[in-house]
């Protein structure tokens, strides 16, 4: 038994509306699984076709000694009516042995409505189950791999498990089963000898009634025993997921899923965050994203303009609202002019595959953002990855890189999982002396970086370098991507761009916005220096209340680090019960073993509730380290 096995829970779920059963499913699963397991259920429940029940029971039981069991084999016959249906039914039972095989097939018209089968003596016919309304039900049984399966019925499957447990019960002989979902035609006898045979039609579509019948050919002493096992022995299937035929694309990815869950590693798009909470991580630096300016900007963008625009900026796509923007940009950063892309993901692959390709070299810091290491990948070019924020071991690199069409440097302006800074002045002068083309990413310095927010230039007073790629989904509050630089290179990426070329334009209610933001920001430049203020007095509560965290001290992207990926989970748990949202970022964002709490502090935030979020984690942190000791 390996460990995964030790803490097995049996999970059930059944849900109904006005005492109408609506759905229900199990599982057995890992006790770990079940927060996650228990809400996948509750998520099956509510969205059932049958409508939203008004009434949902998730139970989780200690499981039993498992019977692993090998699914039957499985074949399929082929019927045009549900009387040829019938007809290869009663065939069948009598193959596996049952005299009074067409009484049997007549007599599945009794126990529709049931919730349980009936139980029938092979030879007298007699109904054995103790409860004639309700029947018997096996349960306690799923199948291995279960995982992808849960999101929605499947009626092979689940019958399949279902049928295999009940061909291994002690005196049963066969199994009949016509499903009570009118849409569902299909059907099946079972036995240990037939094993699983599907009938493609037992009844008329639309038909409400089905039903199953357990025929019974053991002892009467026998009964209880068998009754017992199948209501309780706690039985595993394998080899039944892999047959849910039709489905081979979500079995597989259902295993690789499964793989990543044990990891402690499977992520998921976060709800709204409950109401109240305050959100300690978004990327909405200045209040912006919330600010209603933006909101009436982008209003009236889609009101003036339209809501999609319809085509390429090359092509059809380009509106007055885009120009301006890009205008905008190139003034707010001080170049000659700015391209827009839809996101700061494709502007990073946009113009780093623009600028290199095979015939050229590309040197990049360790801890560049995905949609960097994505561009150099893509391009084709020779990359050579240095260690974080090592500007020896880069210009060693720079200065090494011999025989290439074109050299190119590129790093992260912030680090936006580290919250520290390039040495802008520093890489710039490395790339001039190598003759390297310099590109730096200013995801996170946009709007949070330099007196007025201009970036690192600003901060540093230095030059800016050749290529600078920013996103107005940040501090911006928008959405979208741009690269800023000369007047030739932002031709030369409207020409060679493929992001930009092959996208349809930015829509214009996001341009506006975008334009409206830059506008705030160039009017009340306060705004940053409110932010600046409020990350110094958080890492200032942190630090008091003995909490490392890392990042420049006036950055806005406070991490700190926890290391294990399941603590880290934990905590932002407790933190998420205490009112403060702040997701645990483990790999594949960050390094294994170097899971974090990404604190990201705004402008908007009020200094008391960063106070009371430092005194929440050094609390949990302190007792979750006292309860792992
Ligand atoms: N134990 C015993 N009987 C049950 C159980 C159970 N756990 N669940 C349902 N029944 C009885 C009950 O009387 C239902 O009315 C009847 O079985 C049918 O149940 O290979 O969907 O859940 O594609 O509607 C067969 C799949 C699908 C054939 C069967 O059953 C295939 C199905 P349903
Ligand atoms: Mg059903």
């Amino acid at each position: 038994m390996n460990d995964g096995e030790k803490r097995l829970l049996c999970v059930k779920m059944r849900a109904s509306l006005r005492g109408e059963h609506v759905s229900g499913a199990e599982r057995i699963a890992a006790a770990e699984r079940l927060p996650r397991l228990a809400a996948d259920l509750a998520r099956r429940a509510l969205t059932h076709p049958k409508g939203v029940p008004d009434f949902v029971n998730i139970k989780a039981e200690p499981a039993g000694d498992v019977l692993r069991l090998d699914a039957l084999p499985v074949a399929t016959h082929e019927a045009a009516t549900p009387a040829e249906g019938l007809a290869t039914a009663e065939s069948l039972l009598r193959e596996a042995g049952v005299e009074r095989a067409g009484d049997i097939v007549r007599m599945m018209a009794e126990c529709h409505s049931m919730r349980g089968a009936a139980i029938v003596d092979a030879t007298t016919l007699e109904r054995l189950e103790p409860d004639r309304k309700r029947g018997v039900r096996a349960t306690n049984m799923d199948m291995a791999g279960s995982f992808s399966s849960v999101a929605g019925k499947n009626h092979f499957a689940e019958a399949l498990v279902l049928a295999t447990k009940v061909a291994h019960a002690p005196g049963i002989a066969a199994e009949i089963c016509i499903s009570d979902d009118p849409q569902y035609t299909t059907g099946y006898v079972a036995s240990r000898s037939l094993g699983y045979r599907r009938i493609t039609c037992m009844k008329e579509a639309g038909d409400p009634r089905g039903g199953r019948i357990f025929v019974y050919a053991g002892s009467a002493e026998g009964l209880p025993g068998t009754i017992r096992y199948l209501e309780e022995q706690t039985t595993i299937v394998d080899g039944a997921a892999a047959s849910r035929g039709a489905r081979p694309l979500d079995n597989a990815l259902g295993a690789e899923l499964e793989a990543i869950e044990r990891a402690g590693l499977r992520r998921e798009c976060t709800g709204e965050y409950p109401p109240g909470a305050i959100v300690l991580a978004s990327n909405d630096y200045l209040g912006l994203a919330r600010d209603p300016r933006l909101a009436e900007a982008a209003a009236k963008a889609a009101r003036d303009y339209g809501s999609g625009s319809g085509g390429s900026r090359l092509a059809t796509g380009t509106r007055a609202i885009h120009r301006m923007l890009e205008e905008r940009i190139a003034a707010f950063k001080g170049s000659e002019d700015a391209v827009l892309f839809t996101a700061g993901w494709t502007a990073n692959t946009g113009a780093i595959c623009a600028l290199a390709g095979k015939d050229d070299f590309i040197a990049s810091d360790e801890l560049n953002h995905a949609s960097i290491i994505d561009g150099c990948r893509l391009s084709g070019a020779r990359v050579e990855v240095y260690p974080h924020g090592d500007l020896d071991a880069l210009d060693r690199i720079l200065g090494r890189a011999a025989g290439y069409r074109r050299i190119l440097a590129v790093s992260d302006g912030v680090f936006s999982m580290d919250g520290d800074m390039l040495d802008l002045p520093r890489f710039v002068a490395i790339c001039r002396e190598r003759g390297a083309v310099s590109i730096v990413d200013e995801a996170h310095a946009t709007g949070t970086t330099g007196a007025t927010g201009r970036g690192l230039a600003e901060h540093f007073s230095c030059p800016a370098p050749d290529v600078e790629v920013g996103t107005l989904s940040k501090a911006l509050g928008s959405a979208g991507g741009f690269v800023c630089g000369s007047r030739i290179l932002a031709d030369y990426l409207r020409n060679r761009a493929r992001p930009f070329i092959f996208s349809t334009a930015p829509c214009p209610a996001a341009a506006a916005a975008a334009c409206a933001a830059l506008e705030i920001l160039e009017r009340e430049p306060r705004l940053v220096e409110k932010l600046r203020g409020n990350a110094r007095f958080f890492r200032n509560a942190l630090a008091e209340r003995g909490l490392a965290a890392g990042g420049a001290p006036d950055s806005p992207i406070v991490p700190v680090e926890i290391g294990d990926e399941r603590r880290a989970v934990a905590i932002s748990n407790r933190l998420l019960e205490a009112g403060f949202a702040v997701p645990a970022i483990r790999y594949p964002t960050v390094a294994r073993g170097r899971a974090r709490l990404r604190f990201a502090v705004s402008a908007a935030h009020e200094r008391q509730s960063l106070a009371r979020a430092a005194e929440a984690l050094a609390s949990i942190a302190a007792a979750t380290a006292a309860s792992r000791a």
